[in-house]
């Protein structure tokens, strides 16, 4: 007998939206760029959405591209409140369209002792404009030092501290959210993190040049990657997956598009057609999510944990002698 076979008729359908940002370039104001993200947001809320995830860093162009030595121009970039008065838009109509989101940005916190620290963060806002939630991302891509060789710089790991927020999971949207950024996509363990934590929907912007400076000869493969990594961790966690790009040529770098969003089987049930600002919904049963994670992924049932020691004891590989 299966015991846990979804009962018929039970559906939890949820309404989310991609809202796909284009380029922004490094004079464009906060305003501006809020401005852009409001009218997606009455976009996806017009067509029936009541959660819209934006991209990873979606209030200014992806700024770790350079190397700034000036800390006022470095600090320009981030927001040191949220929301703030250039940002306060954003809330107010999502609270009026009775829409929550989930939003990247740069996130400068000063600590009681007066030290600051940068994260590359997201916010999960319900309906009512309340914070459900705060994710600072975890495995931050690039290099800390300028290295001119390259075409551009991706330094994240100047810019950021690691995320010291742990992999969140929230009850909200009528099911269990996590949130992830850009480059976690790539690591399973930050879908398997999220499925132990029994999400349902895992929400993610990101910022992904076409162009991969150390090993250009993958340039090809970066949309196949994309997907590669996300429908996997849908389909091995049993989870819909919303992923959100900043797309088009920016400042003269190419970022990719392909925002989509992918069932727990890993198919993906729609994608965005442009590089520019565009709107794509779907209406997920999270009810779904069973299919997989009471089956073929049944943690409980099949997980063989004793033998999966070397994933949080070492982090690098020990190859046999
Ligand atoms: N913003 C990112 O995290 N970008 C990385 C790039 C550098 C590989 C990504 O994983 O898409």
């Amino acid at each position: 007998m299966i015991a846990s076979a979804p009962t018929p008729g039970v559906r939890r359908p949820l309404t989310v939206a991609a809202a796909q940002l284009g380029p922004i370039a490094r004079t464009d104001s906060r305003a501006a760029t809020v401005a852009r993200l409001v009218a997606l947001l009455r976009e996806a809320a017009g067509r029936g959405a009541t959660l819209v995830v934006f991209p990873e860093l979606a209030l200014t162009t992806f700024f770790p591209r350079w190397y700034i030595e000036d800390p006022a121009d470095l600090d320009a970039f981030f927001e040191a409140e949220m929301p703030g008065p250039e940002t306060r838009p954003l809330f107010d109509a999502a609270s009026d369209l009775g829409v929550g989101f989930y939003l990247g940005y740069a996130e400068l916190v000063t600590a009681p002792d007066g030290a600051r620290h940068r994260f590359n963060t997201a916010i999960l806002v319900d309906p009512s404009g309340r914070l459900v939630g705060t994710y600072r991302k975890i495995h931050l891509p690039g290099h800390v030092e300028h290295e001119p060789w390259r075409a551009f710089q991706h330094l994240e790991k100047r810019y950021f501290e690691p995320g010291n927020l742990g992999f969140g999971a929230w009850r909200a949207f009528g099911g269990v959210m996590g949130m992830a950024l850009c480059n976690d996509r790539r690591w399973p363990e930050t879908f398997r993190v999220l499925g132990l934590k029994g999400v349902e929907m895992a929400l993610l912007g990101y910022n992904t040049p076409i162009h991969y400076p150390p090993v250009p000869e993958h340039d090809h493969l970066q949309g196949f990657h994309n997907h590669l990594c996300m429908q996997a961790g849908a389909y091995q966690n049993g989870m819909w997956v919303v992923a959100t790009a900043k797309a088009g040529r920016e400042e003269g770098c190419d970022l990719l598009g392909q925002s989509c969003i992918i069932a727990p089987t890993g198919e993906i049930v729609a994608m965005a057609s442009t590089v520019a600002d565009e709107v794509i919904t779907a209406t997920c049963d999270l009810e779904r999510t069973r299919e997989i994670k009471d089956h073929i992924f049944k943690f409980d049932l099949h997980r063989q944990i004793a033998e999966y020691g070397p994933i949080t004891a070492q982090r690098g590989a020990v190859p046999p002698d």
